[in-house]
């Protein structure tokens, strides 16, 4: 079985996110998201989602294509993940493109899949404080 791995937050889920989560199931046969934690998110991603890390959770274990949730509780805990759970691919949005190439050292393969354009959580966030 074709493991993949994926990390974020996930807030105020929308089509990028599941056009992302569709492509990174379609790596293998298996996909585990690590879904940042509200505590890692203020801490470590000076951001705080609108849902919380359950209400979060809730939400990705109900797409087809999500097969476990887990906790990104460190930026760390991506090598010790791939061997605690024999990940074969890690994926993630290219606006981290490069970042993680680290991780073919544990000779995971890393894939960088192209962002959905023109939406985001933020853009959402933005335009329903202007009422739009
Ligand atoms: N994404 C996307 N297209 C968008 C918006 C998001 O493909 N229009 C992808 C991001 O590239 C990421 C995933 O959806 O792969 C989750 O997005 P975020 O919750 O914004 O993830 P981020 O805050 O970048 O967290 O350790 C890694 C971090 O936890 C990644």
């Amino acid at each position: 079985m074709k493991k993949v791995i994926t990390y974020g937050t996930f807030d105020l889920l929308h089509y990028g996110h599941i056009n992302l989560l569709r492509r990174a199931k379609a790596l293998g046969d298996y996909l585990i998201v690590a879904l940042s934690t509200d505590q890692f998110n203020r801490c470590q991603k000076n951001k705080t989602s609108y849902f919380s890390y359950e209400q979060r959770k809730e939400l990705l274990e109900a797409i087809r294509y999500v097969d476990m949730v887990i906790p990104e509780e460190s930026w760390e805990q991506k090598r010790g993940d791939i061997k605690k759970y024999g990940v074969d691919v890690f994926t993630i949005g290219d606006d981290w493109k490069g970042k993680f190439d680290f991780l073919k050292e544990e000779g995971c393969e890393v894939v960088y899949l192209p962002r959905t354009p023109d939406i985001s959580t933020t853009q959402i966030k933005t335009n329903l404080s202007h009422g739009n």
